[in-house]
């Protein structure tokens, strides 16, 4: 009997994310760093990341605490303008890692989870670097 509610309370957050997010993927989620702060906090979960249109003042290493709030692995996979791969971090379920980034030069830096088809599936985000003063 007691098992019950958790099963209740799973299928209503099924239905809630459901009037949420609907069919699309993940919805826009957007975060302004404050200049003068080198950390990001992001939510991995499944299959998101949250926020995932983050705007960055200016250039620098910036520290990104990400916790995957999911049970299965995710990933963070940062990339810099140019498509190459920057950084790359495996998140175990239900942990929290850190992650160095350096954006070298202002423009859009995605970042993504490469595992199975995650991506698709909306684990995808993007670094807008250079956005102080716009
Ligand atoms: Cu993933």
């Amino acid at each position: 009997m007691k098992q019950r509610s958790p099963l209740k309370l799973s299928v209503i957050a099924a239905g809630l994310t459901l009037l949420v997010f609907g069919c699309a993927s993940a919805q826009t989620v957007k975060y302004t760093v404050k200049p003068g702060t080198q950390s990001i906090s992001i939510a991995a979960s499944n299959f998101k990341f949250d926020p995932n249109l983050i705007e960055v003042p200016s250039t620098g290493v910036y520290q990104l605490t990400v916790t995957n709030k999911a049970g299965i692995t995710h990933n963070i996979t940062v990339k810099d303008p140019s498509g190459n791969v920057i950084a790359s971090q495996t998140l175990p379920g239900g942990k929290t890692e850190q992650v160095s980034v350096n954006f070298k030069t202002n423009g859009t830096y995605n970042f993504l989870c490469t595992v199975d088809s995650h991506a698709e599936l909306g684990m995808t985000g993007t670094f807008e670097v250079g956005t102080q003063g716009k």
